[in-house]
């Protein structure tokens, strides 16, 4: 058994959708860490050293024991403390969850960045990859017709998941999409984007270079 850090490490990349969901949950989790601001194009040797694929975000939890899958990074800060049920009173909204993540993840996550980056894809129009990007955002404007976040009344932690690439989706074309008929989606986007969380998330830091005095998350 590795010992435990008593301070964990996130090495993570503030544009990053992945590294913004892992950064929400831990903040929310109001868990101790030490965040370690990094550009992609510049990976430190400790970041990549904790990250097989050289990905971030890695989260350093033991003296030889990291996780480098942002979804893993949630579930685990969330089995820390949960303050405000995000996986449910029983867990119950962690399997739905999974199955959002799953198709957020693989198809729609290629859908954005065939949109997002059109010119690289010329094989079709950007409209094209828009379209197939819509059908998940089809998906979550069925749900938000329910209620106000995906599985309930209240943010989960399929909320928190899926939200920052839906947020670059928008981004893309910001008056395409707020002209687009996803009402409950374009308010959602607005209340998830006016978290604490995220905010916190995404505020500028100093790229974190060896050495570095720590700077907590
Ligand atoms: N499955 C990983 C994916 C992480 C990922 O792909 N991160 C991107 C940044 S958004 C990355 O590090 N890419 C490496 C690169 O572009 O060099 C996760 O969920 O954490």
């Amino acid at each position: 058994m590795t010992d435990l850090l008593k301070t964990p490490i996130l090495y993570s990349f503030r544009r990053c959708p992945y590294c913004i969901r892992a950064h929400m949950a831990l903040k929310y989790a109001e868990l101790k860490i030490e965040l370690r601001s990094v550009e992609l194009s510049n990976l430190p040797a400790e970041a990549l050293a904790v990250s097989p694929h050289a990905t971030v975000p890695s989260l350093v939890i033991g003296e030889h024991e990291y996780i480098d899958e942002s979804w893993d990074i949630m579930k685990w800060a969330l089995q820390q403390n949960d303050p405000e049920h995000w996986m449910g009173e029983n867990q119950q909204f962690l399997q739905e969850a999974e199955m959002l993540v799953e198709t957020n993840d693989f198809s729609f996550k290629e859908d954005l960045d065939q949109y997002k980056y059109a010119d690289r894809y010329p094989q079709h129009p950007a409209r094209v990859y828009r379209e197939r990007g819509e059908e998940f955002l089809q998906e979550l404007e069925e749900m938000l017709q329910q209620q106000v976040f995906l599985l309930a009344p209240q943010i989960t932690v399929a909320d928190v998941a899926v939200f920052p690439f839906i947020r670059q989706f928008a981004l893309v074309d910001k008056p395409w999409f707020d002209a687009a008929p996803y009402p409950r989606l374009q308010h959602w986007l607005v209340a998830m984007s006016g978290t604490s969380w995220f905010q916190d998330a995404f505020r500028k830091r100093e790229i974190w270079q060896s050495g570095a005095t720590d700077s907590l998350l």
